[in-house]
């Protein structure tokens, strides 16, 4: 678990929790549902990702990768939202959101693992894809190399510079549709993804249809899924976690503006 070890008084003389994160990142979403489910008090510290805010110096002493989300809990630094769920499950069990069956939990466990190893090669990848976007300039990349540790990632962005083409984005969308296809098959006739009861597999994964249903990936045909999530988001943890961080306009307005940006940057790779 990466419980980062720092020695600077401005991390390690915060009480309580807090909480840095970013609006629509998914990762951020589902420390965020967790917190809400919990109902923990914490302390929100917005980090700009558009303005590259996650690279300044003083949330590099924070997460040394530069990305959302971290907590710090009592001058505790935790980083990798996966690794913040389960820190957030040991020391504040209740209400508890891993089943007492050890076989529960580890199926739970295995949907968390599986969000994780999807990120950027399927979630990212889609998103960055799809919309065209990418959140380094060009000229930052220099520096953004010699100061990001994980090369992966640095690549990931050198790519989303150029753009993915369809089949890199073909690709990542069959991956996901893979996973959706197992969770239909699941939440067709059952209210969580696994047991009876709310758990960090429902947490892991519902960020991922907020996200990718606000940039219009095709759920059409996962009638099981939409109604879970239309079941989580009567859920009183929802709108804390999620509502008041999504973008304030119509999903539509937000997929129009994406084909803009995609186009864009096709015709200026062109
Ligand atoms: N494995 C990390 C991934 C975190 C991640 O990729 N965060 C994104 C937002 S969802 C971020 O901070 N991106 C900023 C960047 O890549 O510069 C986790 O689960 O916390």
């Amino acid at each position: 678990m990466p419980i980062l070890a720092t020695a600077d008084p401005a991390i390690t003389s915060l009480q309580g929790i807090h909480l840095y994160h970013a609006g629509i990142s998914n990762c951020s979403m589902r420390v965020r549902l967790a917190l809400e489910e919990k109902g923990l008090k914490w302390v929100s510290h917005e980090v700009d990702l558009g303005h590259q805010e996650n690279l300044k110096p003083w949330y590099l002493a924070i997460n040394p990768k530069g990305l959302v989300p971290a907590v710090v809990d009592d001058g505790v630094v935790i980083t990798e939202s996966n690794d913040i769920l389960h820190y957030l499950e040991e020391k504040f069990p209740n209400p508890p959101l891993l089943s007492s069956d050890p076989a529960l939990a580890v199926e739970a466990n295995e949907w968390v693992d599986l969000s994780a190893s999807l990120h950027m090669k399927a979630i990212k990848t889609w998103v960055y894809g799809s919309t065209g976007s990418a959140s380094k300039k060009r000229s930052d990349m220099a520096h953004y190399a010699e100061i990001e540790p994980d090369k992966a990632l640095v690549a990931f962005h050198e790519k989303s510079l150029d753009g993915f083409s369809d089949e890199e984005i073909e690709v990542a969308r069959k991956m996901l549709v893979e996973v959706f296809d197992r969770m239909e098959r699941r939440l067709k006739d059952h209210a969580f993804l696994v047991g009876e009861a709310q758990s960090l597999a429902d947490i892991a994964w519902l960020p991922q249809y907020a996200l990718l249903n606000m940039l219009g990936f095709d759920f059409r045909r996962y009638h099981g899924i939409v109604a879970w999530a239309h079941r989580q988001e009567q859920r009183p943890a929802y709108p804390g976690a999620i509502t008041v961080w999504m973008p304030k306009v119509p999903s539509w307005v937000v997929q129009a503006g994406m084909k803009v940006m995609r186009l864009f940057r096709r015709l200026k790779a062109a």
